[in-house]
This record gives structure tokens, sequence and C-alpha cells, in this order.
């Protein structure tokens, strides 16, 4: 008895063990995507290096690097900004040649984006991306941050099935657990005379 009841104790505390390892990650936990983006001159066009941040994902925290690669001489500013949808400007680098910012914003869909704690619609691109623009060389200046892949179609099939396959595994442990008791009474019933091997020792039984 006292066997059985240890052994159930361990499967038990395996199982609430395993899970918690193998679970998926948690919704608290969000990737950072560092990246270096680069205001410069090409020739007379005034452009970002790169001009395209790919998101593997959303939601996901961008931490930019926004570096001004003018010569001090030039005395040429860039800025780094995004609008909000009402044409204003929420996250803006301004910076002078040479100089270099480091900030980070949290991208939970390309429609909201998480700011010094507050979130804002920002400016859609021209694909549907966000839009962000150097505020003294309009229009040219421009780039847009975008999802990898398509609409993510693909990714939420993936995150399906890995949620089945999670599942079919609680219930799998679940089925084992029940079984484990089940085949203990049924044991315990088959054998009515079995009480307890110490009892057994204390009636000087085999
Ligand atoms: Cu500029």
């Amino acid at each position: 008895m006292r066997t059985i009841v240890l052994l159930v104790a361990a499967v038990i505390l395996t199982v609430s063990a395993l899970p918690a390892a193998s679970a998926p990650v948690a919704a608290s936990t969000i990737p950072v995507l560092s990246i270096t983006i680069e205001g410069l001159q090409n020739g007379t066009a005034f452009q970002f290096s790169p001009s395209q941040i790919l998101l593997p994902q959303v939601p996901i925290i961008l931490n930019v690097t926004f570096y001004n690669n003018q010569s001090v001489a030039s005395g040429v500013p860039h800025t780094f900004t995004i609008n909000n949808n009402a044409a204003k400007p929420v996250i803006n680098s301004d910076l002078k040649p040479q100089e270099n910012a480091t900030f980070q914003f949290t991208v939970n869909s390309l429609t909201n984006i998480t700011y010094n704690g507050t979130s804002f619609t920002p400016e859609a691109g021209p694909t549907g991306g966000i839009r962000f623009y150097c505020v003294y060389h309009q229009p040219q200046m421009v780039g847009e941050i975008v999802l990898a892949g398509a609409p993510s179609a693909a990714g939420q099939e993936q995150k399906g099935m890995f949620l089945r396959a999670y599942w079919m595994w609680i219930i799998g442990i679940a089925a084992m657990l029940v079984w484990v008791g089940i085949s203990y009474f049924i044991i315990k019933g088959s054998t009515p005379r079995f009480k307890d091997h110490k009892e057994h020792v204390r009636k000087g039984l085999p």
C-alpha cells in the first residue's frame, strides 16, 4: 500500500514538474530585436540604411540604435521619427552628425506600439507596415517596419499544432494517472484479504 502511494506520488510529482519545463514560451516573454540604423547621404540623396526593418514576429521589443553617419563638416542632422495615426511624432530621435542614440519600443502589432509606457497606433507605411522618417528630409528619407512572411497564416497554424500536441500530451498523462488509480483499485479489489505488508507480518502471514 505504502509503496503504491509513494509510486503514485512520484508519478504526480513528475507530471507536475514536466509541463513547466516544456510549456510554450510564457506570454510575458517578448523577444528583443536589436538593430542599428544609419542616417546617411548617398550622392545627393539622404536615406536610412537599412530603410526596412524586418520583424520575425510580433509582439517584439525593437531596440534601435540610430546613428547619424554624416560628416561633422556637413552639419546635416537626421531624425528617426514615428508618427501616430494623427500625424503627431511620438518617437523622435534627433541627431547631429556622428551622434548616436539607442531607444526601444514594443511593436505589439503593426497597428500598435508601446513606447515609454504609452501605446499608440503608428502611421502606416506604403506596404502596410509602420512608417518611419526623417523630419528634415521629406519626402525622400523614409523607411518602413514590416513583418516577415505572409500575414502569419503559417505561424498561426504552427502554433495551433504545437498547442494541440501540448494538450494531447497533458490528456495522455491524465489518462495514465487515471489508469494507475483504476489498476490500484482493481488489484486491491481482486485480493480482498490483502491489506498491508506490515499487517501481514503482524498477523504472521507470508
Ligand atoms: Cu535626414
